[in-house]
């Protein structure tokens, strides 16, 4: 390629010529937006036509040049083989061009609604066919959720721990695309939020050999919410003292945030007690009069970290026989029941176990809220 002389020698007589070969490289321009690629060819002035291989499988295309330049376009079906090497062939001249192509997957779109507050529908639709499953992070504290995919979308019911504006994420698990959708939930209600700046609504129960002594009040602790905690040493079995008419149709979280403050970690149990129609008697878990065996879905018999405030939370709805909700039930979508004989719920704490007169435990803040989830 270029310009060459050509030297004829005949009987002593030299004779030159120059002759110009047509360059045969050109440029390749290859460009992409999403899944669309476009390559424009110049240069080639030789070709009438090139041969574009996309670099995917496909059949190549045939382009048509005019004064060597020409463009072609394609439609990549996904992204897998990203970057691709698209190559052009100059079909006169052999000439031969390569450009590499980096595809990129459309972002999928998520919606999320409040379709009965504080439970959110998230919707993801434009799911990569490479994308078999998404995962949802709903922006609150709990564990990001994999979602199968149905052709391109996935759909999830999400209830929401408490109020706020929450972030919803979600992201392919091959392909990595994301989006991000912001929902705002507002459908719980406080039925009893206690920031424990006194003792006055906690008495201590006379039960088994729970001790009775008053708890400590600690002001000024920069780790509590608002600075007050209530604190007992040993076995204290506290039951908030007024009756809340229990809504059967209502999904409850019952919250308590608690540490232990002494050398060995108390074990605690933490729920919601059960009381009659009479507003005195009780009925626990197996239906008995007691505030032993009570419907302590947030922890039963838990042993607390050494140090640190952890919150557990527990969820009740509605009433069964025989109850669930003797045991933990940590998931709002698997709350546990209650006798179909309460008519009242009050929170109650065991603040340490039985026998137990040494263990230090704080309670920073008891949370019960209510939200009409449909079951
Ligand atoms: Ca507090």
């Amino acid at each position: 390629m270029g310009a060459y002389t050509i030297t004829a020698v005949c009987g002593g007589e030299t004779a030159t010529a120059v002759v110009t070969i047509p360059d045969l490289t050109g440029d390749l321009t290859v460009t992409a937006t999403v899944l669309d690629a476009s390559a424009t060819v110049t240069g080639l002035s030789d070709d009438q036509a090139v041969t574009v291989d996309w670099g995917d499988g496909t059949a190549p295309d045939t382009v048509s040049l005019t004064d060597g330049a020409g463009t072609a376009t394609h439609t990549y079906a996904d992204a897998t083989g990203s970057p691709y090497t698209v190559t052009v062939t100059g079909n006169t001249s052999g000439a031969v061009l390569t450009a590499d192509v980096t595809v990129t997957p459309p972002p999928l779109t998520v919606t999320a609604t409040t379709a009965a507050d504080p439970q959110t529908t998230v919707t993801v639709t434009g799911i990569w066919a490479e994308d078999t499953t998404v995962t949802v992070d709903y922006g609150d504290a709990g564990t990001p959720e994999q979602l199968p995919v149905t052709g391109t979308a996935a759909t999830a019911a999400h209830i929401y721990p408490q109020n706020g504006t929450y972030t919803v994420t979600v992201t392919g698990d091959v392909t990595g695309q994301t989006d991000s959708a912001d929902v705002t939930i507002a459908g719980w209600t406080d039925v009893v939020v206690d920031p424990m700046t006194s003792d006055a609504m906690w008495p201590a129960l006379v039960y088994s050999t729970a001790l009775t002594t008053p708890a400590e009040m600690i002001t000024g602790d920069a780790s509590a919410e608002d600075g007050n905690l209530l604190r007992d040493t040993g076995y204290h079995l506290r039951e908030y003292p007024d009756n809340i008419e229990l809504d059967p149709t209502a999904l409850y979280r019952i919250a308590f945030r608690v540490r232990s403050s002494g050398t060995t970690p108390p074990q605690t149990y933490l729920g919601i007690s059960g009381i009659a129609a009479d507003g005195t008697t009780r009925v626990n878990g197996n239906g008995d009069d007691s505030p032993g065996a009570q419907y302590f879905a947030a922890a039963q018999r838990a042993t607390l970290p050494e140090s640190g405030w952890t919150e557990y939370v527990g969820y009740l709805r509605g009433k069964s026989a025989p109850a669930t909700g003797g045991s933990e039930h940590h998931d709002p979508d698997d709350p546990g029941t209650f006798l179909e004989e309460v008519v009242y719920i009050r929170p109650i704490m065991s603040l340490a176990y039985k026998g137990d007169t040494t263990a230090v435990m704080d309670v920073d803040t008891v949370r019960l809220t209510s939200a009409q989830v449909p079951a």
